[in-house]
């Protein structure tokens, strides 16, 4: 057992917090609650909390303790009193608040990961009952008996909500069998990188009965997430919604919707089932949708769908993102209703007003919905394509208006509507003639991030670029999204370009290689930042140049190491990543957003050194200066294309740079950006891990 003092919260603190209670207790009820659009609880408790910068909570304590008493206001240490039957999933959480201007708070939370069974026995009474599954601790998910892992008892996570500049201290406790780490993913840990979560970068894992307290600051709004960094951990369950909001005066979509609720937002996942990784099985909603398996019709009632209620007349900002493991992108819409996308990544968008929009893993869309149809209930669809569309996987969840029967199913199938605008868009893609373009495209639904319409480099720079940005184009690329934010440098900023490739081998014995600058990532035996000073860069790391100097030609040779792409930091950094595979792949760095200024498609690549021909013959192009450049931690590179991304190296540290496609990072798809020299890099404490 490890007990120790918080150093953020120490005791004389809490002696002062104990003091400034009752003042505080006397302010409670004059805290005006007027302009709490959300329906959160809203309690003289709440506010007493949010007035104070310095108050920690544990949830599962507040039932147990009297308004106001001290107990409730330190974080645990001591965990020789383990009480897990009373976990809670923050409903009640203090941090779960309207946010208001010179009210941050510090927020404490503990993740509990651990073995669970889907369709486990605590799910008896909710194959029959659909209001029993919540209360049983039940996961459902599509009803076919499997080992997942979860976090607290639910798949997703319980989901964190925070106010931007929050101090988060969450102790995660892993109860598996296996180590793990806990990745805050669009947080980019700038002053505490050892709580990034890489394991073996910024951190040594948790090992099983072990806790390891992160502790960070919120310094951004925006649609986050948390999941493991371990393994295949996250399509196995632990991952959860990281939210973070701004207050209504840093908000600059705060007009634009009525209610931001947490039971809309979506986690959108693809599983297998027992340990068979290589399979898809189904996609499910957060965590529940219908079983392709049996032959019920969509709208049976026996299937467990998620459902968002609505109340007709409002405007509802909801959050969807990809935990993705397979190459499994999807589609996502709702049934006669538009969307109205403000954000990507966390990170706000000039709106586009559109039928659907795609996702790659990790990404994420935040949109508003407005409820102005007929008050009955809609089908939310998700569509999977490439891994997915092979085995026809598509999922629902309902979208239900107050006023329907509350365990009403929508009328028809699920990919109803979306079949018959895929319909439109093919025609689109293939049309014979101008009459029938014009006709397929006056029909086309708007649609955003299609993996499958791509600007190619062959129209030319000018063609590729107004193709890529064209505003009444009703395929929307990501490239063409426009940031709330003019680009941070100034015009005719020199970029230093690092060159970059995903690709695929097959070795020898059979086994598929995924690549990074055509080697195989092998992960490091020291974490990578907190033991800098133990090893020989030269020695330890291997990347692209390093190898050519060795003699090796990789396009050749079986290169498997541990790939470390320097960049020197505080300089304006240029990435372009070619893609030599003809599926799509989400690219991802950790500590660093980047804007997305080029994406599109090339045709056969197989050499970065063409990808540096075209782009010195000019036929990469790039978005103008003046163009709002989309914000964003994950993008697709599309099929034997490229993206271009830059950024700021203001961030000296170890980030992880890889594909989300679980599949792909963990046979090789993964590689190490080392940003400033050791000297650069923040000092990093040792912990007492409890
Ligand atoms: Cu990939």
């Amino acid at each position: 057992m490890c007990v120790r003092e918080s150093k953020s919260f120490p005791r004389i603190l809490i002696i002062f917090l104990v003091l400034g209670l009752a003042q505080a207790l006397t302010q409670a009820d004059t805290q005006g609650t007027a302009d709490r659009q959300e329906l959160l609880f809203s309690t003289a408790e709440e506010t007493l909390f949010s007035t104070d910068k310095a108050k920690i909570d544990w949830p599962w304590s507040r039932n147990k303790t009297t308004k106001g008493t001290p107990a409730g206001l330190i974080l645990k240490n001591d965990y020789s009193q383990m009480d897990i039957a009373s976990f809670s999933d923050f409903e009640r959480h203090p941090c779960r608040r309207v946010c208001q201007q010179g009210q941050t708070q510090s927020c404490y939370y503990q993740l509990v990961v651990h073995n669970y069974q889907r369709l486990g026995p605590e799910c008896q009474r909710c194959q029959f009952d659909e209001r029993a599954c919540a209360a049983e601790h039940c996961i459902y998910g599509d009803g076919v008996a499997s080992p997942v892992m979860a976090v607290n008892r639910k798949i997703p996570g319980p989901a964190i909500e925070l106010c931007e500049n929050d101090t988060v201290v969450v102790d995660v406790l892993n109860y598996l069998g296996e180590p793990t780490t806990m990745h805050w993913h669009g947080l980019n840990m700038v002053d505490t990188p050892q709580m990034d979560g890489a394991a073996f970068v910024t951190q040594y894992p948790v090992q099983p009965g072990e806790v390891q307290r992160y502790e960070f600051k919120a310094d951004r709004g925006g649609s986050l997430w948390y999941h493991s960094h371990m393994g295949w951990q996250r399509g196995f369950g632990v991952a959860g919604h990281l939210i973070i909001r701004k207050t209504r005066q840093a908000n600059q979509h705060a007009h634009l919707y009525d209610y931001d609720l947490v039971e809309h937002a979506l986690m959108v996942q693809d599983i297998f089932y027992d340990h068979e990784l290589q399979t898809v099985r189904n996609i499910l909603i957060n965590g529940k949708g219908r079983n392709h398996l049996n032959q019920l019709p969509d709208n049976d009632n026996r299937h467990r769908y998620e459902r968002l209620r609505v109340t007709p007349g409002y405007r509802y900002r909801m959050r969807v993102l990809l935990n993705g493991i397979a190459n499994c992108p999807v589609e996502f819409s709702i049934e006669q209703h538009k969307l109205l996308i403000i954000s990507t990544d966390g990170n706000d968008i000039e709106p586009v007003l559109a039928d659907g929009f795609f996702l790659t893993s990790a990404e994420r869309f935040d949109f508003v919905l407005n409820a102005n149809q007929l008050a009955k209930s809609y089908w939310i669809s998700v569509r999977g394509y490439e891994q997915c569309d092979g085995r026809k996987l598509y999922q629902g969840a309902v979208l239900s208006y107050r006023g329907a029967t509350r365990t009403e199913l929508p009328q028809g199938n699920i990919l109803g509507s979306t079949q018959s605008r895929t319909l439109v868009a093919d025609n689109l893609l293939k049309p014979t003639n101008s009459s029938e373009q014009s006709r397929a495209l006056s029909a086309a639904p708007v649609l955003v991030n299609d993996y499958r319409i791509m600007p190619t480099i062959a129209a030319g720079p000018e063609a590729f670029l107004r193709l890529a940005t064209a505003e009444k184009d009703n395929n929307v690329g990501t490239v063409a999204l426009r940031s709330l934010q003019p680009v941070p440098w100034p015009r005719n900023t020199r970029f230093r370009t690092y060159y970059s490739s995903f690709s695929l081998r097959r070795a020898p014995n059979g086994e598929l290689l995924f690549q990074i600058d055509e080697i195989s990532y092998i992960p490091p035996d020291i974490s990578l930042l907190q033991g800098r000073n133990l090893f020989q860069d030269d020695g330890y790391f291997c990347n692209r140049s390093s190898l050519v100097a060795q003699g090796h030609n990789c396009q050749q040779d079986l290169c498997e190491c541990l790939n470390v792409i320097r960049m020197p930091a505080y300089r304006p950094i240029e990435m372009v990543v070619a893609n030599y595979m003809t599926n799509t792949h989400p690219y991802h760095i950790h500590g660093n957003s980047f804007r997305l200024v080029g994406q599109g498609v090339v045709g056969n690549i197989d050499d970065l050194r063409n990808i540096q021909n075209l782009d010195r013959q000019g036929r990469l192009p790039r978005l103008p200066d003046h163009y709002h450049a989309v914000l964003k931690d994950s993008v697709q590179i599309p099929g034997l294309g490229f993206i271009i991304v830059r950024f700021i190296s203001d961030n000296p540290g170890f980030w992880l740079y890889h594909c989300h496609v679980e599949a792909h990072a963990v046979q090789g798809m993964m590689a190490v950006l080392k940003i400033g020299e050791d000297y650069q890099m923040k000092q990093v404490p040792a912990r007492l891990r409890c």
